[in-house]
């Protein structure tokens, strides 16, 4: 009696002692389901607010924002950059493109922008375009002499494909750089040719770039395009009130090339190497 009594105890106990530790392993695997949900729930809101951008019309901006970063990444040798900066960024190689872009300064109240050449100058060749470096005749053209140029003056539509996708069809109007670069003796040694901005931006070329006549617009194959030096878009002049009115506009090198960041604005001077 005493033992069965004893037995039955035992036997209770085992079996509270059970429930409770079944009860313990089955609430385990929910503790960690709720963490998993946590995740998924918080990347929700940044994909909304991604596509919400687009949908309020921001996507140019991060378009911009985008391009210019990796535009940044092909500049491996330029000293300019934070290295902290850059290796945020992730690299993306081009190696049939022989270009590297220079981003504007971010200038800051305290620095001064360095802008060397413009008061040797005087107002009136302000807007002159310099080309320096390896040429036989340094040269200095107003926009006055570039129209005159009646000989290597070209005009087309020329398409636009930037990092985003965006396409666009663009009448411009301006003189043959690769011409242009002859009416200053450029050099038979001459390797590169680098076009830098007003604000810093720069794109440098080969000379095989350069030279070349047959620059493509993906959708119309029938079509043959130089590099410019563009005083005029869509028939209307460039400003010339802040920044010298000439483009550089340059076709596709292939399908799907993304020339519009090439396109470099606000042109200051050409330096051939
Ligand atoms: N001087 C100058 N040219 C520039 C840039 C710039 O920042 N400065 N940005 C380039 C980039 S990244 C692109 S996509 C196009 C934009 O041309 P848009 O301003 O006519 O759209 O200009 C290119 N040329
Ligand atoms: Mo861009």
């Amino acid at each position: 009696m005493r033992i069965f009594k004893n037995n039955s105890i035992f036997l209770i106990l085992i079996l509270i002692l059970s429930i409770s530790i079944s009860g313990c392993s089955s609430k385990a695997p929910k503790v960690e389901e709720p963490i998993v949900l946590v995740e998924e729930k918080n990347q929700e809101p940044e994909i909304q607010i991604e596509e919400k951008e687009k949908e309020e019309g921001l996507i140019e901006d991060l378009t911009e924002d985008e391009e210019e970063l990796s535009i940044e990444e092909d500049k491996t040798v330029e000293e300019e950059i934070d290295v902290a900066e850059k290796d945020k960024e992730e690299p993306v190689a081009e190696p049939e493109q022989a270009i590297i872009v220079k981003e504007p300064e971010k200038t800051t109240t305290d620095e001064t922008v360095e802008v060397p050449e413009k008061e040797e100058i005087g107002e009136e060749v302000k807007n002159a375009i310099k080309i320096k470096g390896n040429v036989g005749k340094e040269s200095s053209f107003t926009l006055a002499e570039l129209k005159n140029m009646t000989d290597i003056i070209f005009e087309d539509d020329f398409y636009s494909l930037n990092n985003f996708g965006t396409t666009n069809h663009t009448l411009f109007k301006g003189v043959n750089l690769w011409k242009l670069l002859h009416k200053a003796d450029i050099s038979s040694s001459a390797t590169k040719v680098k076009i830098i901005a007003t604000d810093g931006y720069e794109v440098e070329f080969t000379i095989a770039q350069v030279k070349r006549q047959d620059y493509i617009d993906e959708s119309n194959l029938d079509k043959a395009f130089p590099m410019i030096i563009a005083w005029e878009e869509k028939g209307k002049e460039f400003d010339s009130s802040d920044a010298p009115p000439y483009k550089l506009i340059v076709g596709q090198s292939e399908p799907g090339d993304v020339n519009k960041p090439q396109w470099v604005s606000k042109i200051d001077r050409i330096i051939v190497e």
